[in-house]
């Protein structure tokens, strides 16, 4: 066997073997007798048929090309991402060439065509000379080329990776998403992060096949983003953080490059302004948000609740509408965040006139307003998206032909601890190890939100405890490949036994990535 060969069977080899003879953690139950897999593809994909011994060989020989580049000229930025790919262990890889049928070469082929798997769906060919991707639009194009990427060895990921030949194993994949809403949050107001760092975390979202990002840009603490009509929001609002460090914001031009940096990744950036409370970095900003007229002090503390903008003020609601405004133009997305959670200030009445007031307002700008569960009372339009997180009336919003987001805190709350001995985290809601986040079924989770009314899930991560980027990365991994299996995989083909074996496999590719993740004894972790 050439070390090529002898180092791809191993990729896949590896995985049954380890898993087979990985120890059982201290004080662990017995494992049930574990199979062999074929593939370590998170999202586990609709189908899977793979051919034992037969690859296609990438080589300087071989051609990516987009079928019919004319009609689809931005597909060629995905041909070159899957070269680039292919290129990545610095071996001669293939370039992105002109479709020519009579070339002769062996090529990697993406093609959009009728496929019955919707416009996120892809269609996955492989054999000893050719691979194709079809799918119906850029998305399922994209979405094949990650598990592409995770057929290969996880050297791939690592910059500084020897040269090396690839090989990507042959057969048939037939894939599509269960949920269009396949999300995660950034609580970047409690500690801020870098629009670096925040591009790093799209970047994972992207390799799991996740497609919202969930900005929590203003809390008591922080006030994230630049407002040119409301100035003090940055000047004051911007710069403190939980414990007292500097904070920092996101201006305009920074944001309106995240949002297309993600939407190159077909990530699209939800932006999240909480209100009527969480507001007390703008109830620092401007005296004339608070009913007494009178600025608040900077908060660097962890509490909740106390704060409220002034509902009786018309101030207010001009603000809110700026605020809309503002962000609302700096992205093409159809929604609008606003919060809504955790309001003990004001009285239940005053709080759904406020929601209902500036559900009109996002609304007036062109936006979808989403809110957390709280809002469900208030009189919503069945267009308005409820994200549910605890205990709450979501089934009234789901009675009234809405559509809601599962995000519920003990099983998706990526800053809930994994043990009691982690040291990051806060556990109110529960302790959540890998598998208490993977068992359970969201079509069926909550009473009177039926299936049909989940638009998705999303993974939140709160920032009180997380001070910088490789605390967010432990606290989301790998939780957050539990996250995107359930918002992808059909459930007749999840099972939590094949996961973690699948999931072994990924602790190199992690690692090569320089991500701090989690070595949750629940996991066979390869090497
Ligand atoms: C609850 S979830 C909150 C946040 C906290 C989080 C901490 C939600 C809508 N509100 O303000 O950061 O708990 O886990």
């Amino acid at each position: 066997m050439s070390t090529v060969q002898g180092y791809l069977r191993a990729a896949i080899a590896v995985v049954a073997v380890a898993a087979a003879c990985s120890p059982a953690p201290p004080g662990a139950p017995p494992q049930p007798q574990q199979s062999a897999i074929t593939h370590a593809i998170v999202p586990v994909p609709s189908s899977v048929a793979l051919l034992p011994g037969e690859s296609f060989l990438v080589d300087s020989t071989v051609e990516v090309v987009v079928e019919d580049i004319t009609t689809n000229p931005g597909d060629r930025a995905l041909a070159d991402q899957l070269a680039t790919l292919l290129r990545a262990t610095g071996s001669s890889g293939p370039m992105v060439g002109a479709y020519d049928v009579s070339s002769g070469r062996r090529r990697i082929v993406l093609a959009r065509g009728a496929t019955g798997l919707g416009p996120e769906g892809y269609d996955l060919t492989i054999s000893g000379s050719a691979v194709r991707i079809t799918a119906e639009s850029a998305p399922g194009l994209f979405y094949g080329i990650q598990t592409i990427r995770q057929l290969l060895p996880s050297a791939v990921e690592h910059p500084a990776a020897l040269s090396r030949a690839l090989r990507i194993p042959a057969g048939h994949i037939k894939d599509a998403p269960r949920f269009t809403w396949r999300g995660a949050m950034l609580d970047v107001s409690r500690h801020f992060l870098s629009s670096r760092d925040v591009k790093g975390f799209i970047d994972l979202l992207a390799l799991y096949k996740m497609n919202r990002l969930h900005l929590h840009l203003s809390d008591d603490q922080g006030w994230r983003i630049e407002i040119k009509s409301w100035p003090n929001l940055t000047a004051i609002g911007g710069r403190g953080e939980v414990g007292g460090g500097q904070g920092g914001f996101y201006t305009q031009d920074e944001f309106r490059e995240l949002v297309s940096y993600a939407a190159a990744r077909f990530v699209t950036i939800v932006p999240e302004i909480d209100m009527p409370g969480h507001t007390n970095a703008a109830l620092a900003s401007y005296g004339e948000l608070n009913c007494d007229g009178v600025a608040r002090a900077p908060y660097a503390g962890i509490r909740v609740g106390f704060s409220a903008l002034c509902a009786e003020r018309d101030t207010v609601y001009r603000f809110v509408s700026d605020v809309v405004r503002e962000i609302g133009a700096l992205t093409p997305a159809p929604w609008f965040h606003i919060g809504g959670d955790e309001v003990e200030k004001i009285s239940h009445d005053a709080y759904r006139a406020f929601i209902e007031r500036v559900q009109g307002i996002v609304q007036s700008h062109g936006k979808v307003t989403i809110g957390w569960g709280e809002i469900s009372p208030a009189n919503l339009s069945p267009a308005t998206i409820v994200q549910h997180w605890k205990r709450d009336s979501s089934f009234v919003h789901a009675a009234r032909g809405g559509k809601v987001i599962l995000s519920p805190s003990k099983k998706l709350y990526l800053d809930m601890k994994y043990d009691s001995a982690t040291v990051l985290g806060l556990k109110w809601a529960a302790i959540i190890d890998v598998r208490d986040s993977y068992d359970w079924e969201p079509g069926t989770y909550l009473e009177g939100v039926p299936e049909s009314s989940v638009l998705g899930i999303e993974a939140p991560l709160w920032s009180e405890t997380l001070e910088k980027r490789s605390d967010f990365e432990y606290m989301a991994f790998p939780r957050l490949a539990v996250v995107a299996e359930l918002g992808w995989s059909a459930p007749a083909n999840r099972s939590w036994e094949n996961f973690r074996l699948r999931l072994a496999a990924h602790g190199p590719r992690l690692s090569g990535l320089g991500v701090n993740f989690y070595r949750s004894p629940q996991i066979p972790w390869l090497q």
